[in-house]
């Protein structure tokens, strides 16, 4: 449990000498996950940092596994850890482990049930680095990293730590959540050469950067000296960065944007856009090292062109779900590992999402994304963040429906949803236009920033029920 310094490191590649084993988690949790994280993992000893302390001790008498702690503290006068270290031998033994040892655990925090799990090799970040690291962003000793994903996540773990130690490059640690603010400040203090962020983060940091010319009355000039000067290449990853998005980044900023999908269980990005080959809007192309595969139901691939679910092979795979047999088995088919997430290959070869399998609609017996729905809403002016779902009818039958977060500048009005329907019909398939409008003041949203339509849908559901007249 600790925040992005240079003790997780310490912690991290100490344990896996010793041949312990690491459990990065989340830092951003309630002490009842805390004891769920605990107990599922019995891990035996918490390396902490100071601030999370209070929420063991809220739970201390139900952790029956956990039977030492070293808390990380900013004043050493009174550290325990400090303790430890000064007493501590200079020699460590390292022990005897080979690649397919496990390494190390990441908890992944599904749309559905408890976090699993995830257990990875010792080989598996030797895999990223050298695939998408190296081969992809062409990483170098000469780079500096700049993570706004902390080093919890997947995501975060490599770009923060795994690809910076592979090659001797320099990484910017920042123990507090990123803001617009604080990452435009890291960007200015620390130069670096590539920044990782996620879309919902690009977007904000593009509005605070919008707002701030407006204010100051001076027009953009992406020749001249911004915060992103120093940076090479932006990865995004998390969820699929909209084309809007890439478009204004990079007129703003001059630098491309460069999206893929990655996910704990292949502890990172597999299937990307790359230097000199990007597909505003799509997922890009396989990274090299890593077979892709789209079936349908049946498990046969569909041609190029049709939406089905998308398996990935590739060295980086996790072994198994810890303690949960059931969901490895229907996740981890042999070399094959099940994304869960619909994709389709267009005619130049990029991979495109369609929406995660579950929250896929049918619509008249044809498939919906409700993801190419909340594109085209998110296009419209008045839109500043959306979730579409499936909803039933008069007739019982799902159609989609849209929650919708307006920008500052609009508010709700009976003419902003019909418009906003309007806007739909003319730029989609007719079949696929929100039926439905509902104004929300926010969208809700898991930890990594992934949109949670399960909770729209459920929320939807729960009022149906309470107001059968509404
Ligand atoms: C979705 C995307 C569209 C997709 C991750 C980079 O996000 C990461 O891991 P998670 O386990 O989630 C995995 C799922 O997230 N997704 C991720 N990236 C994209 N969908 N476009 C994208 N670019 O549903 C995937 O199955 O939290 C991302 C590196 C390491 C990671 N773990």
């Amino acid at each position: 449990m600790m925040l992005d310094e240079p003790q997780f490191f310490a912690v991290f590649w100490g344990a896996m000498k010793i041949g312990a084993i690491p459990i990065p988690v989340n830092t951003m949790l309630t002490a009842d996950d805390y004891e769920y994280l605990l107990n599922d993992s019995r891990a035996k000893a918490l390396a902490i940092s100071e601030e999370l302390v209070p929420f063991i001790n809220n739970i201390k008498g139900d952790l029956p596994y956990l039977r030492d702690m070293i808390v990380f503290s900013e004043d050493e006068a009174q550290v325990p850890f400090r303790h430890r270290f000064n007493n501590a031998s200079p020699i460590l033994n390292t022990e005897a482990t080979i690649k397919d040892d496990v390494g190390f655990w990441l908890y992944s925090s599904g749309s559905t049930g408890s976090p699993k799990g995830t257990v990875h090799s010792q080989y598996s970040p030797v895999v990223v680095s050298e695939r998408f690291a190296q081969k992809v962003l062409g990483l170098t000793e000469n780079d500096v990293c700049l993570s706004a994903a902390r080093l919890f996540f997947a995501y975060g773990i490599g770009n923060g730590m795994f690809f910076p130690m592979s090659v001797g490059a320099a990484t910017v640690l920042n123990p507090n959540r990123p803001t617009p603010e604080s990452i435009f400040n890291l960007l200015k203090r620390f130069r670096p050469t590539i920044f990782f962020g996620v879309p919902t983060l690009y977007g904000q940091m593009l509005d605070y950067k919008e707002r701030q010319d407006r204010e100051n009355g001076v027009s953009p000039d992406p020749n001249g000296n911004h915060e992103l000067s120093s940076v090479r290449i932006c990865v995004s990853a998390g969820e699929a960065l909209p084309e809007d998005l890439y478009h204004r980044w990079k007129e703003r900023f001059g630098v491309s944007i460069l999206d893929g999908i990655g996910s704990t269980e292949m502890l990172h990005i597999f299937v990307a856009n790359q230097p000199g080959d990007i597909k505003p809007g799509s997922s890009g192309k396989p990274v090299p090292g890593y077979e892709l595969k789209i079936v349908d139901d049946l498990g046969l691939e569909v041609s190029n062109g049709e939406i089905g679910t998308l398996l990935v092979k590739g060295h980086s795979a996790a072994q198994y779900y810890w303690r949960n047999t059931e969901k490895t088995r229907s996740t981890m088919k042999g070399e094959w590992l099940d994304t869960g997430d619909k994709y389709y290959i267009d005619e130049g070869g990029y991979y495109w999402c369609a929406g995660r399998s579950d929250d896929m609609i049918k619509v008249g017996g044809i498939w919906v994304s409700p993801l190419e729905v909340e594109s085209c809403l998110l296009q419209h002016p008045a839109v500043l963040e959306c979730a579409v779902v499936g909803h039933p009818d008069e007739q019982g039958l799902i159609k989609p429906k849209a929650f919708v977060v307006p920008t500052e500048e609009h508010t709700y009005s009976e003419g902003l949803t019909e418009e906003l329907k309007k806007w739909a019909l003319d730029n989609l398939a007719k079949y696929k236009y929100p039926r439905w409008i509902e104004i929300v003041p926010e969208i809700p949203k898991s930890a990594t920033g992934k949109l949670q339509r399960y909770k729209l849908r459920k929320t939807d559901k729960d009022r149906e029920i309470a107001l059968p007249n509404a």
